[in-house]
């Protein structure tokens, strides 16, 4: 008796699991490379050149080579400190628009190989992406058009110049997971503005390093947040609307903040941000490094909005990092250690009024499992869905951290949280627009047996693959606006 109904309901699942549908990608979605880059979550940025040592933050590129002689260069003390703040990838600065090459660019004569560093022997692309290997971190280039000491620049001859730079930087240092295009672009020696051939940059990147993404303001690999100061939008899409040729459009800043629904390009918001005042490391700011309440704001805005963070930590003139920078990541590195290392949705039963197909492969408790593959979703027909998380206890938390599994598209542009307090009434902690990779919502802190998540409008079924609640007694900033604000 007991052994055919198990056999029955063996072939009921496997039914089941045969006739429900794979959820279809919705509209414009990430390249495999694009899901990986946002999984990096965090990087540093490296500003490092002739303004390091001269204290400006764009060189007029007259400098003298003379002037790029780091006395204590140690690129694995850099990517040691990365490594240990809980960074991913390393973004080096290896020509700003001063035109100075941090390696021995052979279609330039403003390069490491004509300064005093090693004799003219040193390559910092080369110890840089030695060491990213030697710690597992990526290795990235940030290359600027613009180039103030340049003959060529202003004339079509340039963009061919700057196609041989961009084949030699990417060509010789292994794997590149990252080409930051920096579009400034001012005048160069000559009084002239250079008109950039985006397609041919952009392919040449491809053909170069074909998993690089390419920053720039306007993708095509991930898109500028829209400011310095380190936030992303509270709306926050990874898409926005892009020409072919890359050259506009200019989008507003806003659009760059907040992504456009629905646009055609999947070009997700990198946040790029200095720990410091400046880009470029000197010496009068070593006592204006950014606080770890700061940096706490930062990451919510940034990792928390569905974004990367790219933070800045400039070299000094030593070739080091200084104490003061390393200091005050492995400070933000303990907080975050602190406020995420437990989830208090661990445990959990979760419980959903739609399941897609009312299959186990879809089922609500996939949002706890840790597995970044397995999500909750719902029936084609269904874009308004509740699903609720019953904890094992009562539990005390401010953030509330969603994800969806962007593989298959962003869909989510409203939803609210609701909690249960230990005497049984329901009421709203939060109501808030996307979620995206990563969503991390402040929450008043609330005592809770049971937090329900309601997606009121998704673009197609939600899928969700992710879901935790954290308690944050460091961060005191608060930013959450009022509810139905
Ligand atoms: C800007 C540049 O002009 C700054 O110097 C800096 O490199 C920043 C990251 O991008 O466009």
């Amino acid at each position: 008796m007991r052994k055919s109904f198990v056999a029955v309901l063996i072939s009921f699942v496997a039914i089941s699991c045969k006739n429900v549908q794979e959820v279809a990608p919705f509209g414009t979605v990430p390249t495999p490379q694009q899901v990986e880059w946002q999984k990096m979550e965090y990087n540093m940025f490296m500003h490092f050149g002739p303004n390091t040592f001269t204290g400006v933050e764009w060189g007029s590129g007259q400098e003298k080579e003379e002037l790029f002689n780091p006395t204590a260069m140690d690129c694995s003390q850099w990517t040691q400190i990365a490594k240990a703040a809980g960074m991913k990838g390393v973004i080096i600065t290896a020509k700003h628009h001063d035109g100075f090459c941090l390696w021995p660019n052979p279609v330039s004569n403003h390069t490491v190989a004509q300064s005093p560093w090693r004799d003219g022997k040193g390559d910092v692309l080369k110890d840089l992406s030695e060491a990213c290997r030697e710690d597992g971190l990526g290795f990235g280039i940030y290359i600027s058009p613009w180039d103030r000491n340049d003959p060529h620049y202003g004339t079509d001859e340039y963009n061919d110049v700057f196609v041989k730079t961009l084949e030699h930087a990417l060509g010789s240092y292994g794997h590149v997971f990252e080409q930051w295009f920096d579009r400034a672009c001012g005048e160069g020696p000559n009084g002239k503005q250079q008109v950039y051939d985006w397609p041919l940059f952009n392919s040449t990147v491809h053909k170069m390093q074909p998993d690089a993404v390419i920053f720039s303001d306007y993708g095509p690999g991930c898109r500028w947040v829209g400011n310095e100061s380190g936030s992303a939008g509270r709306t926050c899409w990874s898409t926005i609307n892009v020409n072919e040729d890359f050259t506009g459009p200019v989008q507003s800043r806003k659009d760059l903040n907040e992504g456009i629904r629905g646009g055609d390009t999947w070009a997700a918001a990198e946040t790029d941000v200095s720990i410091r005042p400046g880009w470029f490391w000197r010496e009068s700011e070593n006592s204006k490094v950014k606080s770890l309440q700061h940096l706490l704001k930062i990451y919510y805005e940034s990792v928390g909005r569905n974004s990367v963070l790219l933070l800045n930590v400039p070299a000094d003139t030593r070739g080091l990092i200084h104490e003061v920078d390393s200091l005050r990541l492995m400070e933000l590195r303990a907080a975050l250690d602190e406020i995420f290392s437990v989830d208090l949705a661990a445990g959990g039963k979760v419980i959903a009024d739609n399941v897609r197909g009312k299959s186990r492969r879809f089922k609500a408790l996939n949002i706890l499992d840790g597995d970044y593959d397995s999500y909750w979703a719902t029936d084609d027909s269904v874009t308004t869905a509740s699903f609720a998380v019953e904890l094992p206890e009562a539990r005390t938390f401010n953030r509330v951290q969603l994800q969806e599994y962007i593989p298959l598209g962003q869909r989510v542009s409203a939803f609210s949280i609701e909690a249960q307090g230990e005497d049984g009434t329901w009421r709203t902690i939060a109501k808030e627009t996307t979620i995206g990779y990563k969503r991390i919502v402040h929450v008043p802190v609330t005592t809770a047996t049971s937090i329900r998540v309601n997606i009121e409008e998704s673009e197609a079924c939600p899928v969700i693959n992710g879901f935790a609640l954290y308690m944050d007694s460091i961060y005191t900033l608060e930013t959450t606006l009022p509810i139905d604000q």
